[in-house]
């Protein structure tokens, strides 16, 4: 470690959780096992064209079967808290009515594995695998899907809510309705902004649901949120229609969710600006989706730059411009903009009264190779992490409640519509034999920790 990399540990408060993060179906496989039925994106892989070169989750990082090892690694790695998702069609395999007693033995069986190694758990309840019996009832346009998802829900915490330390309900309800409903390059690939504003409602439905029922069969001292994706959005001038676009552009990208969650109302605007109807509000609805969270996690990666005048009619198409001149980019296309981390850090504490917020995701993408050795250099993810990090120290020194930090990913998976091809991990995974090769980016998290602990425990 550097000596900046020193000072860095230094920044960060006692009870700060350093940890990683994964989803069921990025790493899982084993997706015909222990009666687990098929998702939605089982169904979407397996459509020629959707996901590159034809990959889906069925292997994946086989960790169903390596959990244990996987653990161990990140036990070695100093991990204090992991993030991890639950898959729904492991639970109750056709979304409603039967529970499946091995899906829940297996989370079980992670959880206290985890616990055994000191690390704390963080689970998320839906990273996007929708069991597919649900889809053939509308999925997320049909209402009864969110009361579906809350029985699910408490389920599980009936099952793991004693040893949970944080529970959140979604991940990236953006994602799911935008990129699945609206534009369909997720699954389930439908391609109407209607069915998306639609979805969008019933998944934040889905939340409300859920989090007094989560809490109820939870532990006093357990913890419930949402982690949503955000992409601060910086106009590329002065120019009064660059201001007008780049606010149209966040009202659409960075407040859609946080504002029903945060103030139980729609943002004004929203609609008109992606010229489709209101979603079906009922009475209620948003009392419910605005009950006060325990924390709110924050999933950043980049940022985007907007240039009014070479706006098209509608909210959500081409708001990006660049490349920014001199600008760095990861292998996903994300402009490396840790500035943007601070800054949605202080607005989130500051215009939307949160009161803790985690980094549930924060992490690069670039290109990889191993040499059959047991090495594998990535310096620019590792410049990457000091960068976003450091700019987590500074929104913490100027105020902004944060309480952990969860790297994406702990390893190298199923980057959804690209495949294998994208390499997220700290380790590497060579899927040919399953072997994991700590990557330098990793020996490096882990050295930060060591030193951060040793700071802290002294
Ligand atoms: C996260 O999504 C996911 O939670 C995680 O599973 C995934 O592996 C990880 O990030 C890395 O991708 O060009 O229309 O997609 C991040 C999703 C990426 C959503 C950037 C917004 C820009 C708009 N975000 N994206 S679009």
């Amino acid at each position: 470690l550097s000596s900046a990399d020193l000072a860095l540990a230094r920044a960060f408060p006692k009870n700060f959780v350093w940890g990683a993060a994964t989803a069921a179906y990025q790493i899982e496989g084993a997706t015909q096992e222990d009666g687990r039925e098929p998702s939605i994106w089982d169904m979407f892989a397996a459509i020629p064209g959707k996901v590159h070169q034809g990959d889906n989750g069925a292997i994946a990082n086989n960790h169903y079967h390596l959990m244990q090892e996987d653990v161990e690694l990140m036990s070695r790695l100093g991990l204090g808290g992991y993030r991890f998702s639950i898959a729904w069609p492991r639970i109750i395999p056709q979304g409603r009515g039967a529970v499946n007693a091995a899906g829940l033995d297996f989370y079980d069986r992670l959880v206290d594995t985890l616990l055994t190694k000191g690390i704390t758990p963080f689970a998320t309840l839906y990273h996007w695998d929708l069991p597919l019996a649900l889809h053939q009832e509308g999925g997320w346009t049909n209402r009864d899907t969110a009361y579906a998802y809350a029985d699910y829900a408490e389920i599980v915490a009936r099952r793991l809510g004693d040893r949970v330390a944080g529970w959140m309900t979604l991940n990236e309800p953006w994602c799911s309705a935008y990129l699945g409903y609206g534009i369909g390059i997720h699954a389930p690939g439908e391609q109407d902004l209607q069915q998306a504003i639609d979805a969008g409602h019933h998944l934040l439905l889905a939340h409300g649901l859920a989090l007094p029922r989560l809490r109820a069969n939870s532990a006093p001292n357990a913890s419930v949120g949402i982690s949503l994706n955000f992409t601060p959005i910086y106009p590329a001038d002065e120019r009064a229609e660059t201001l007008r676009d780049a606010e149209r552009a966040d009202l659409f990208v960075n407040r859609w969710f946080i504002e029903p969650l945060a103030r139980g109302q729609y943002p004004g605007g929203l609609f008109a600006a992606l010229e489709v109807e209101p979603p079906p509000v009922q009475a209620g609805d948003l009392e419910l989706i605005g009950a006060p969270i325990d924390f709110l996690g924050v999933n950043n990666y980049t940022r985007d730059v907007v240039r009014g005048g070479t706006t098209p009619a509608r909210a959500d198409e081409s708001i990006k411009v660049g490349p920014v001149p001199g600008a760095c980019y990861t292998e996903m296309g994300w402009e490396i903009y840790p500035q943007a981390l601070t800054d949605l850090l202080i607005r989130l504490h500051r215009e939307y009264g949160m009161q803790a917020l985690y980094i549930m995701e924060n992490g690069a993408a670039f290109k990889d190779s191993w040499d059959g050795g047991d090495q594998v250099h990535d310096p620019r993810r590792v410049a990457y992490m000091q960068e976003y990090i450091g700019a987590l120290a500074s929104a913490l020194e100027q105020g902004a409640p944060v309480r952990g930090y969860f790297v994406w990913s702990l390893m190298d998976n199923f980057e959804w519509a690209e495949g294998y091809a994208k390499r997220f991990g700290i380790v590497y995974v060579d899927y040919q034999t399953q072997r994991r090769i700590i990557k330098d980016s990793g020996l490096w998290y882990s050295a930060l920790l060591e030193a951060w602990r040793a700071n802290t425990v002294l």
